[in-house]
């Protein structure tokens, strides 16, 4: 393979890509080595097939806003690889949402997927809606209008989404409302993320933060670590961030910061469980503000604006957030102030040249498709349970979770165990997905 090549080519194609372009760019040169050992993918042009979406819909979303005005966004799903599964990835609704950031994202699902352990392909899907400042009837009219044209593209045996940044079980409620209602049947393995009386996975909301914190876990143990008294930063407030705060506070790290686009909020004595639920209210509120934090518990938290979560010393850092979040000049700060491991919640949460800084310092990095897995395999159990009609408890859930958690780490260390006896999580996972995926396309024939 000539990563090189491969890239100038992508570059011509896509220009202005840059997020999808990164995503691969970083596949391609973990995967490199060991692609170049196996002749019969270069024969069959595995990674020149695996980079490209499967397919893209992209689609008008027409709503009315609560002033009465008609107002228009854009909807897309991209169905990105089915080698070892049905189609199954997120909803993103943000402002920022191109055809680009949803490739990148149903890139890396692709790779994720594959390293849970459960057979799903990767998709991803979205718009640009912007959720800050709707009220509760807008996102359901939004919701409602993106379903109306998504549903004709999905199901249960083909494509399955769920929520990501700006949906959550609200919004999958009332997309799920309007498919039952277009579709006339009552399909729950359509989506998950659905509520527990109605098809859902009683974890599956905590599901992310607890298995990132599980994959934490397991790498400060392999290092001869623990967290218990670890000082933890974390960015964001949304279901990601908020089953972080929670497991970690259960296992006895300090979560001593949280931020928002408006600035980081710092936590002295330690996250509570009381602000733990405000993270809940917060969300629900759509005004995307952590100084609320800050005017709720004015005693324990003090919010500065402008400054991020990595300003704060810490032992690790967690970014929850969004992609290309976390600088290199973050990680120096982090660094400097005394901060030793990086685990990447969001997807691609860390710029290329903060993973450098990281690994070129003895910092413990992971990326985000191993550390952020656990959420999507949580969405495979529930798809488990609506195919089978049955129902887990969460405490069945929560071992599933933690046992899939475990094996992805065992993956990334068996595929990126250097000679030093350290571990390059991100060329083990790269290596992991990858092998999985190529072997089935590859059996699969030339389609
Ligand atoms: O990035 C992700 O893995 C998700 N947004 C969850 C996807 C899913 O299908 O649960």
């Amino acid at each position: 393979m000539k990563t090189q090549e491969i890239m100038a080519r992508l570059q011509v194609k896509y220009p202005g890509e840059s997020e999808y372009l990164q995503a691969v760019q970083e596949v391609l040169e973990s995967v490199e080595e060991v692609y170049n050992r196996h002749p019969e993918f270069e024969k069959a042009k595995i990674v020149e097939r695996m980079v490209e979406p499967d397919r893209i819909f992209t689609f008008r979303v027409t709503w009315v806003d609560d002033k009465g005005e008609v107002q228009t966004n854009t909807g897309y799903r991209i169905q990105f690889n089915s080698a070892i599964g049905p189609y199954k990835g997120g909803i993103r609704f943000h402002k920022a949402v191109t055809p680009s950031m949803l490739k990148f994202l149903g890139f890396e699902q692709t790779f994720k997927n594959a390293l849970t352990t459960l057979p799903m392909g990767g998709a991803k899907g979205g718009s640009d809606f912007d959720p800050v400042g709707k009220s509760n009837d807008e996102i359901m009219r939004f919701c409602q209008a993106f379903m109306y044209e998504l549903w004709q593209c999905i199901g249960p045996d083909q494509d399955i989404p769920a929520g990501d940044v700006g949906v959550g079980g609200r919004e999958i409620g009332y997309m799920y409302g309007m498919y039952k209602k277009l579709a006339r049947q009552y399909n729950t393995g359509v989506l998950t993320g659905k509520g527990a009386t109605w098809g859902g996975s009683i974890l599956r909301p905590k599901a992310t933060g607890f298995g990132a914190l599980y994959f934490t876990q397991n790498l400060l143990h392999r290092a001869g670590k623990d967290i218990a008294g670890c000082k933890v930063a974390i960015s964001g407030f949304g279901n990601v961030a908020w089953g972080a705060c929670t497991k970690a506070k259960e296992l006895g790290a300090k979560v001593v910061a949280i931020s928002g686009p408006d600035g980081v909020c710092r936590i002295p004595g330690g996250i509570t469980s009381e602000m733990i639920d405000y993270m809940l209210v917060m969300r629900a509120s759509n005004r995307n503000k952590v100084e609320d934090m800050a005017v709720k518990f004015p005693e324990l938290a003090e919010f500065e604006a402008g400054k991020k979560a990595w300003s704060v010393p810490v032992d690790i850092a967690l970014p929850c957030a969004f992609q290309n979040e976390l600088s290199e000049d973050d990680a120096r700060e982090l660094k400097a102030n005394g901060c030793w491991c990086c685990c990447e919640v969001s997807n691609m949460g860390c710029q290329p040249g903060a993973i450098k800084f990281f690994q070129s310092n003895g910092i413990l990095f992971a990326p985000g498709k191993a550390v952020n897995a656990g959420g999507v395999a949580t969405s495979g159990l529930e798809m488990t349970q609506n195919a089978s009609h049955i129902s887990w408890s969460g405490k069945e859930v929560d071992e599933k979770l933690h046992f899939i958690m475990d094996s992805i780490h065992a993956a990334c260390v068996k595929y990126g165990e250097q000679p030093d006896g350290s571990v390059d999580y991100v060329k083990g996972a790269n290596i992991a997905g990858f092998m999985k995926v190529a072997t089935a396309m590859l059996e699969q024939g030339i389609i």
